[in-house]
C-alpha cells in the first residue's frame, strides 16, 4: 500500500488496484466558445488547473497506472439526453445546438474533446458519459470490477458537478476515493470549497481529499 497525506486522515491506496479518474477535461467546459462559457462562465479558472491534472497524469502514466477520461457527451440524435436536461439553462444556447466549436456536448464534435495537453494516450479508457456521473449508462462499474480496481483518484471539472457525482457514485459502489483538490477546480470558488468540505466531512463520509504534491511525495 501507498499512503498519501490527505484529509481527513491518511489515504491508503494499492497500487494495480487503482485508476486515476480525469473528469470532463473537454473544450466543452474549459475552452471560451463551449457550453460552459455559453452558461456565462469564466473558464480561465477551469484553464488554470490544466498544469496539475497533466502533473497527476504524469505520475499514473511513468508507473503504467490505469488511467480513465471522462467526456460529457451525447449521440447525435440526442436520444441519451432526457428532455428536462436539454432545457435546462433557460434561454442560453443550449445542448445539441451550434456553437463555435460544433454541437453543444454532442459526441464527435470539435468541443467535445479532451484539451490537447491532456489527451488521452493510446491504451487509456475514454468514457462518454450522458449524465453528470460517471457511471449512469456507461457499464464502467462492470468493467473496474472485471479488472479488479478498488480504489479511485479523481481530478477535473467542475468539482460540485461532474466530479462530485462521479465521486459519490462510486462511493456507493464501494470505491476508495481520493480528490486531488488542486486538479479539480469550478467555475465558482464557494463551490469548490464546499465540495471538498462536504466530501471529506464526518471521517470522510464520501473520500479524501489532497493536493497533488502530497501524491507525488508519497509515490517519490
Ligand atoms: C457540468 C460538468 N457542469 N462536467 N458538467 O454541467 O461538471
Amino acid at each position: 500500500m501507498i499512503t498519501v497525506a490527505a484529509h481527513p486522515y491518511p489515504y491508503a491506496f494499492p497500487p494495480g488496484r487503482t485508476a486515476l479518474v480525469v473528469i470532463d477535461m473537454q473544450r466543452d467546459f474549459v475552452e471560451p466558445g463551449g457550453f460552459g462559457a455559453a452558461l456565462g462562465n469564466d473558464v480561465a479558472r477551469l484553464q488554470a488547473i490544466i498544469p496539475a491534472v497533466a502533473g497527476l497524469l504524469a505520475v499514473f502514466r511513468a508507473r503504467n497506472w490505469p488511467v480513465i477520461h471522462t467526456r460529457e457527451a451525447h449521440l447525435p440524435d440526442l436520444s441519451d439526453c432526457p428532455p428536462a436536461k436539454i432545457a435546462r439553462g433557460n434561454a442560453s444556447p443550449r445542448i445539441g445546438q451550434h456553437g463555435p466549436m460544433g454541437r453543444l456536448l454532442v459526441r464527435g464534435e470539435p468541443g467535445n474533446q479532451i484539451v490537447p495537453a491532456l489527451a488521452p494516450m493510446d491504451g487509456e479508457r475514454v468514457i462518454d458519459k450522458p449524465g453528470k456521473g460517471m457511471f449512469w449508462a456507461t457499464g464502467l462499474h462492470e468493467a473496474l470490477r472485471a479488472e479488479g480496481i478498488s480504489h479511485l483518484v479523481f481530478a477535473g471539472v467542475t468539482t460540485e458537478v461532474c466530479v462530485q457525482t462521479s465521486m459519490r457514485e462510486a462511493n456507493d459502489r464501494g470505491y476508495e476515493c481520493l480528490l486531488i483538490t488542486d486538479a479539480t477546480e469550478s467555475y465558482f470558488p464557494q463551490f469548490k470549497a464546499a465540495t471538498i468540505e462536504m466530501l471529506t466531512a464526518q471521517g470522510g463520509i464520501v473520500g479524501w481529499a489532497a493536493p497533488l504534491a502530497a501524491l507525488e511525495a508519497a509515490v517519490a
